[in-house]
């Protein structure tokens, strides 16, 4: 039986507990129309000690038995100890509406019947005074005794969901499972002692209506934040002015519509073609105007495939649809998709140029120094100079940076992208992981770009500058190991 609604995927399964101190279990399950298998290890845990509970009641009988000799006690002792378990009652109800119900879900309507019994036996145990209110007390603590009664059968079970968080639970067990060397059947007693805390859920094995014939759960496919209404959906002209658009909807169905703003490189959506022979990246960074539609204009310089890489920046990260940047200050939020786009006319994919220490483009020299022994996953920094007619470049701010280094990797096409800022900027540090990298720029004509890359391989960097109102793209191949 499916107990979960919307993006997660749960069900009641009575398959989990095989017979003995522990065993595998296997359950067969489809997934997006394939077949695969959930396996795992149960373990049997050993039961709780029972004398603390004995020694505990023990106390607390005499404790009472004592103060009820003295009369004038006896009121206000009734009015404690039945006002305490009108409490405890309502909270083991609201425990088990919120985390044990064979449907999934929230029983609002036990939480709103028990909210309204509690409020109705509430109202004497305040207003009322004397012997009256002690009335009310014993009628509390009765109600709240057939409340408990009713959820009796939570002991005879074997398998416990605990709400606690799970490392803390295990810790518990662990270091009990240490200092005992004999394993037991079935903690029911641990059932108990956590369901005095109110925290606790039962699910599956024998419980909600018997034993169903095993079938095998249909998964359907994960929903994913993707591209939606891509076009043009066939190819288009090389050297004339292109059209492309989509939407991005999320792992919920709705459409992304709120992007990251402020200073930086790290904001909006960046649209980066790339040929798939690496031989031309276009940088695009589309207006982010018309609820949800992203629309950009490209020329296309040759025909033949390229990679679209739509890096996106939301405003927030909601659920776990957007995962954040790992390592980065919460809230950064970050993640690619990918189209393709096929230029219409002949394809001769160009080889990629060997390794290189200068390139040339718009009349300026860029010199690269330190990528002989780069890394994949380790953050380095490579020198690069910019001469523009002899002269250091003076770097303009473009897209949020100085300078922009977009490296692909030749074959599969992956892709990184870290930035030079100016001296103090910030939100100009890319993130792998833990690894971070943040490139500097303390002079004109010299960078200090940080390389990072995800697997080794043969990469193209491709530096962008603005110098002088010109966008310029320095192409360099990079053996990364
Ligand atoms: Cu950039």
């Amino acid at each position: 039986m499916r107990v979960s609604k919307g993006p997660r995927f749960s069900w009641h399964d009575h398959r989990l507990a095989p017979s003995g101190a522990h065993g595998r279990f296997a359950i067969p399950v489809q997934v997006d129309g394939r077949p695969g298998v959930i396996a795992g290890t149960f373990v049997r845990v050993p039961r709780p000690a029972i004398w603390p509970w004995l020694v505990g009641a023990g106390v607390f009988a005499v404790a009472v038995a004592s103060l009820a000799r003295r009369a004038p006690l006896r009121v206000p002792l009734v009015v404690v100890l039945g006002a305490a378990a009108g409490a405890a009652a309502l909270t083991a109800t609201i425990a088990f509406a919120v985390r044990d119900r064979p449907g999934g879900g929230v029983g609002w309507a036990a939480i709103g019947t028990a909210a309204a019994v509690a409020a109705a036996l509430a109202v004497p145990l305040l207003r009322l005074r004397g012997r009256r209110r002690a009335t009310a007390a014993g009628v509390t603590g009765a109600v709240a005794a057939a409340v408990a009664l009713s959820a009796l059968p939570v002991f005879w079970h074997g398998i416990v969901v605990s709400a606690l968080p799970a490392r803390r639970v295990r810790g518990r067990l662990r270091r009990r499972r240490r200092r005992r060397s004999s394993v037991a059947p079935a903690g029911a007693r641990r059932v108990r002692r956590l369901a005095a805390l109110g925290l606790v859920a039962v699910a599956a094995a024998g419980c909600g209506g018997g034993s169903s014939t095993p079938a095998t759960p249909t998964i359907p496919a994960a929903r994913v934040t993707k591209v939606i209404d891509f076009a043009p959906g066939g190819s288009v002209a090389a050297g004339k002015p292109a059209t492309i658009s989509f939407r991005i909807q999320q792992a919920d169905g709705s459409p992304l519509t709120k992007f990251r703003r402020g200073p930086g490189p790290h904001t909006g959506v960046h649209l980066i073609y790339v040929r798939d022979d690496l031989s031309t990246i276009i940088h695009h960074h589309p207006p982010l105007g018309g609820r949800g539609k992203i629309v950009d204009h490209v020329t296309f310089p040759a025909p033949g495939p390229y990679r679209l890489v739509i890096d996106v920046y939301p405003a927030s990260c909601p659920g776990s649809a957007t995962p954040a940047v790992p390592g980065a200050p919460a809230g950064t939020c970050n993640f690619q998709l990918f189209e393709r786009v096929r230029v219409a006319g002949a394809y001769s994919p160009r080889p990629l140029p060997p390794t290189s220490k200068a390139q040339k483009d718009g009349g300026c020299r860029f010199t690269l120094d330190g990528a002989a022994n780069l890394t994949a996953v380790v953050a380095q920094l490579v020198h690069m100079t910019v001469t523009c007619a002899g002269k250091p470049a003076t770097f303009q701010t473009y897209y949020g940076a100085l300078a922009h280094a977009i490296f692909f990797r030749k074959g599969s096409l992956d892709y990184f992208h870290t930035h030079v800022c100016e001296p103090g900027a910030s939100g100009c540090t890319s993130f792998l992981g833990a690894t971070r990298v943040t490139g500097r720029s303390a002079t004109p004509g010299k960078l200090t770009v940080g390389v990072l890359v995800p697997v080794a391989g043969t990469w193209r960097l491709f530096l962008q500058v603005e110098v002088g109102g010109h966008i310029l793209t320095a192409p360099f191949t990079l053996h990364v190991k």
